[in-house]
């Protein structure tokens, strides 16, 4: 049972490494925007997402330009306080975000919809910590 186990292991790795290597073209991930087939000429805009990391005590990159319809999605990495991504200014009509942040609540993804020019700031650490958003 032990040999039958251990030749099995290394099956099992190859098959693991080889399940990630290679991926399955024919079967698509669902919902995911970045993976939708696009015509050859085809100028649509498709929903993409940037990242701005959040760390002490910056946001990085501190100034963003993306697209209406795009997502911010930002990424808690280092501080042993609790960070905050809160805008300051939003166009008209934008709605406005605060969420604080930690190594638990180490994600948040905002959408923007509205084009113009967003503030934020990270409500401990202000005015070390601001970020600018534009969209397009
Ligand atoms: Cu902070």
């Amino acid at each position: 049972m032990r040999k039958f186990l251990k030749a099995l292991l290394p099956a099992c790795l190859v098959f693991a490494i080889s399940s990630c290597t290679f991926d399955t073209i024919d079967v698509p991930p669902p919902h995911d925007p970045n993976h939708h087939h696009v015509a050859c000429g085809d100028t649509t805009h498709l929903p993409t997402t940037k990242i701005v990391i959040v760390k002490n005590y910056e946001f990085m990159p501190d100034t963003v330009s993306i697209s209406s319809g795009d997502t911010v999605r930002f990424v808690w990495q280092s501080g042993a306080d609790v960070h905050t991504t809160t805008s300051t200014a939003v166009p008209s009509g934008a709605s406005n975000w605060d969420k604080p942040m930690d190594a638990t609540n180490c994600i948040y993804e905002h959408k923007f919809t509205t084009t113009g020019t967003y503030s934020y700031k990270c409500t401990p650490h202000f005015p070390a910590m601001v970020g600018t958003i534009i969209v397009q």
